[in-house]
């Protein structure tokens, strides 16, 4: 592919690549990053042009459109996306954009439709993005083949969808085949939303992540979150225990006999997955540690499963159970707001108010997030002052968030250099 080089005349954020370019290059890797990175709206024009539209996004789950005709609809920036299950169970996504005048094409966030219909001038595209209807005023050599939905990239894996805005999107077989195989026993075919949140944080998209990757401020911040979660998930960690280590080792047996996948798994800095015990006796993020819901996900043999943990880069974090799981979207929606979005899944045949109450089952995370909110918020007010000045992370508590920041950093460099070869 041609590359196109840009200068400020045509690229109005060219002065931003090359300040980016550059504040990347001379960051200190154990450093929060310099104060552009989290409030200027350049900067988040760049992250949303270099990261949310070049890099795999976790967009939401199979079960949520478990039929042929059911679609969901999310936004990544300016970027309106519909994600729709076509015949034969294949799951298609495209801009949500109608090929007519550009109109919005599905405005509910989830529904079940035969077509998909634009609301404007009734065009009708078939489930996979043909257009099979314009009305009867285009004109002779008019070519329904011209206009069909452009596509957007999908993959789906272990119940996860995975889409990505770019012509070409980077590899991710590995990361997929191994959350197949992980997601296994939980068998995703059979799982459903019992609830969900939808949040706005008023700080970065970075912040919000960077948060998520350290347990630092887990003890001021999160009483309801710590009767289950342990600090820490791996018997290397500086801050592992003797008592924590023989828990591992027991539950790992177990693990094993089970059938049940846990060891530490890492794909680039991008993945994370591990399984690891919560603490002694509790076997779920619920406000006493018993089951939230009676019926187990999959074909799990008993509760006791730890938390098998999941982390995907740039927007998601999940903690799959045996009773239950949840699963985590951040998505960006401006230099200082972020949308994250919780769902809590369970198996599909537990019945509400039998099985689970769906109250009890989140008020562990709604409290988290809620508390998780107001500190991303406090870190994004202190970043805004002329006081502000990156300072050191630690390497012992805090090497989740250098990874993360380690990643972003990469990837922006190696992305806004494809665009911008003269920064080479
Ligand atoms: O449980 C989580 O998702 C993360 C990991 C460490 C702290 N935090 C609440
Ligand atoms: Fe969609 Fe006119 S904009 S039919
Ligand atoms: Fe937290």
């Amino acid at each position: 592919m041609e590359k196109h080089v840009l200068n400020t005349m045509e690229d109005p954020l060219a002065a931003a690549r090359e300040s980016t370019v550059e504040m990347l290059q001379t960051r200190k890797r154990t450093f929060s990053l310099p104060q552009p990175f989290y409030n200027d709206a350049r900067l988040f024009a760049l992250d949303m042009q270099e990261i949310f539209e070049k890099e795999w996004l976790f967009a939401g789950m199979t079960c949520e459109i478990p039929t042929k005709g059911n679609f969901m609809t999310l936004d990544v920036g300016d970027n309106p996306i519909v994600i729709v299950r076509g015949g034969e169970g294949t799951i298609h996504a495209f801009h949500n954009v109608c090929r007519h005048r550009g109109s919005r094409l599905c405005t509910k966030d989830k529904g079940k439709v035969a077509k998909l219909v634009c609301p404007y001038h009734q065009w009708t595209y078939e489930l996979d993005g043909r257009l099979l209807f314009a009305g009867s005023d285009m004109g002779s050599d008019f070519n329904l083949d011209q206009f069909g939905l452009k596509p957007v990239h999908v993959r789906t894996a272990g119940g996860f969808i995975f889409i990505n805005l770019s012509d070409e999107p980077p590899a991710m077989d590995e990361f997929l085949e191994t959350l197949e195989h992980y997601l296994e026993p939980y068998q995703m075919d059979n799982v459903k939303v019992a609830t969900e949140s939808s949040i706005v944080e008023q700080a970065n998209w970075k912040l919000v992540i960077e948060n998520n990757r350290e347990c630092y401020h887990c003890n001021g911040a999160h009483p309801e979150l710590l009767n289950s979660l342990q600090e820490f998930d791996d018997t290397d960690d500086p801050r592992a225990t003797p008592a924590y280590k023989a828990l591992v080792a027991r539950k790992q047996a177990d693990w094993d006999r089970e059938q049940v996948p846990y060891q530490l798994k890492r794909f680039g800095q991008r993945n994370r997955m591990t399984r690891t015990p919560m603490l002694d006796g509790i076997v779920s993020m619920t406000m006493d540690g018993k089951p939230g819901c009676d019926k187990l996900m999959g074909r799990l043999p008993n509760a006791d499963m730890g938390s098998l943990r999941i982390l995907h880069l740039p927007n998601s974090w999940n903690h799959f159970m045996g009773d239950h799981a949840i699963v985590f979207r951040v998505l960006p929606l401006g230099p200082q707001k972020t949308l994250v979005t919780t769902k809590w899944l369970v198996h599909k045949d537990a019945a509400e108010g039998v099985d689970y109450d769906p109250d009890q089952l989140r008020r562990v995370w709604d409290a988290t997030n809620d508390q998780d909110r107001q500190l991303a918020e406090e870190n994004q007010r202190g970043i805004n002052s002329k006081a502000y000045q990156p300072g050191p992370y630690s390497e012992t508590y805090e090497f989740g968030v250098i990874d993360f920041v380690d990643w972003y950093a990469t990837r922006m460099l190696e992305n806004l250099e494809y665009d911008t070869p003269s920064l080479q």
